[in-house]
């Protein structure tokens, strides 16, 4: 970045800050895309008059609210929940729900504004959103989970819509949580439409949904081996993580040919050298996703596997990481020991997974790093598709859609390759990733004028 852009991305950032006090995730991932793209942005007349860069970091509206809900003893409970509806210059707001005790305003900002961009690059018609609730679904019944999600909705449905926003699953929200969720809005707005995404399959749900984010990341993370004439098959690989982004993230490893060996949850890592193979996994999912068990009961099950109480995996030597677990879980201490090792690719499951010490390092190093909104927009892309066949009253096949979302996470590198390359080896994914994504949104704001 020259000197001029760095001036301006200093002042633009001093704004962002005063106008949004304390929401430390929000300015991260800011600056993230402001860094990429102020020098373009100072370059073209018509993008600064337009402001474009102030009403891209401001959302189109917040909605807030209270969902009350009675516990099985009786109490009442109340929580907060929010839609953060940022952009819909290209399509109808889209993202995901997150049911997290530490879910505040910063990271629902910082998620809906990603989803912004990961949404452009997709191809596909879809605004960015998030939103969610400070509500712990860990230890809850399955009655009060429903409970929940019922008021949650009685509140959220008058703000939702097939053409207006689609909310989806996220950390804490499956099927399970979507399809509470759908009945309840079913009853309240007297319509079947595709309102939200990650629907189970006997009520407008899509094949390959659940496992689309974890797919895609290892699709995406083959792009980039493959462009340097490289392969995922033979790699050893560490996980984090153990939601549907790592679990599917593994078996794509497994059906790759490369060797998974770690995963992880709130408590700690397991490392298990010999690989999580096929009936580990399946281990895993029921562990997991039915039973809500920690990760820990896999040592005492598989031999040769070592939990490590309260600790992330990224001193494991590995040449692929794939982090999907949560914002900032590789900080710069992690990128300089995953380095160290010989890492090769990073790929971001999660969103905004590694701090910025840790990119700066991944980038001054020059491996394959892929941010969250190009390596994860494979659950999105399943999401646009599960719109696309509500739309249409359709079910595609498992084929069909897994060959799509291929087709879109191959579309995605080639942008990324695009607008991000350096010289005859560099890739700049970060830089790629923003450019590519703001051009689209950006035209669009700019083609409807001052609104
Ligand atoms: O972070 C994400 O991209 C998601 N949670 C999926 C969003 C969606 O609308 O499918």
């Amino acid at each position: 970045m020259g000197d001029k852009a760095r001036v301006v991305v200093e002042r633009f950032m001093r704004g962002l800050i005063r106008r949004n006090p304390g929401e430390s995730e929000f300015h991260q991932a800011v600056r993230g895309v402001a860094e990429s793209i102020t020098p373009h942005i100072v370059a073209d007349d018509r993008y600064r008059k337009a402001q474009i860069a102030e009403r891209l970091t401001e959302p189109d509206r917040i909605i807030i609210f209270r969902v009350c809900w009675e516990d099985d003893r009786g109490n009442v409970r109340a929580n907060r929940a929010w839609r953060v509806q940022f952009n819909n210059s290209i399509g109808p707001y889209k993202g995901g729900l997150r049911f997290h005790p530490e879910v505040n305003l910063s990271v629902l900002k910082f998620l809906a504004f990603e989803q912004v961009f990961k949404n452009s690059l997709t191809g596909l018609p879809l605004g960015g959103a998030k939103g969610g609730a400070n509500f712990n679904p860990k230890g809850k019944s399955e009655s009060e989970i429903m409970r929940f999600c019922h008021s949650l909705m009685v509140e959220m449905y008058r703000h939702i819509g097939d053409d207006v926003d689609v909310p989806a699953g996220d950390v804490g929200v499956g099927p399970r949580e979507i399809s509470y969720m759908f009945g309840q809005y079913k009853r309240l707005a007297n319509r079947f439409e595709g309102v939200l995404t990650g629907k189970g399959l006997s009520h407008g749900g899509s094949l390959v949904h659940t496992e689309s984010s974890g797919y895609g990341v290892v699709y995406f993370t083959q792009n980039m081996l493959e462009r340097i004439g490289e392969s995922v098959e033979g790699k050893t690989c560490s996980v984090s993580g153990a939601g549907n982004v790592a679990i599917y993230a593994i078996e794509k490893l497994n059906q790759l040919g490369a060797k998974a060996v770690t995963i992880s949850d709130t408590t700690g890592f397991v490392h298990d050298p010999g690989g999580i193979d096929e009936e580990k996994l399946a281990y895993l999912k029921e562990l997991k996703g039915v039973r809500r068990g920690l990760i820990s009961e896999y040592v005492e099950r598989f031999d040769g596997a070592t939990f490590h109480d309260d600790r992330r995996p990224w001193d494991v030597p590995v040449e692929i990481a794939l982090p999907c677990a949560t914002h900032n879980e590789i900080d710069g201490d992690d990128a300089r020991t995953l380095l160290v090792n010989g890492v090769m690719a990073v790929a971001e499951g999660s969103n905004m997974s590694c701090t910025p010490s840790a990119v700066r390092q991944f980038l001054d190093r020059r491996i394959l790093y892929a941010p969250g909104k190009a390596a994860n927009a494979g659950g999105v892309a399943a999401s646009g598709l599960e719109q696309s066949q509500n739309a249409q009253r359709l079910a595609w096949s498992r084929e069909e859609v897994d060959s799509r979302l291929r087709t879109i996470m191959r579309r995605i590198h080639a942008q990324c390759v695009d607008r991000g390359r350096r010289d005859e080896e560099f890739v700049d994914y970060v830089a790629g990733a923003n450019l590519a994504a703001f051009e689209k949104v950006a035209d669009a704001m700019l083609a409807y004028g001052a609104v």
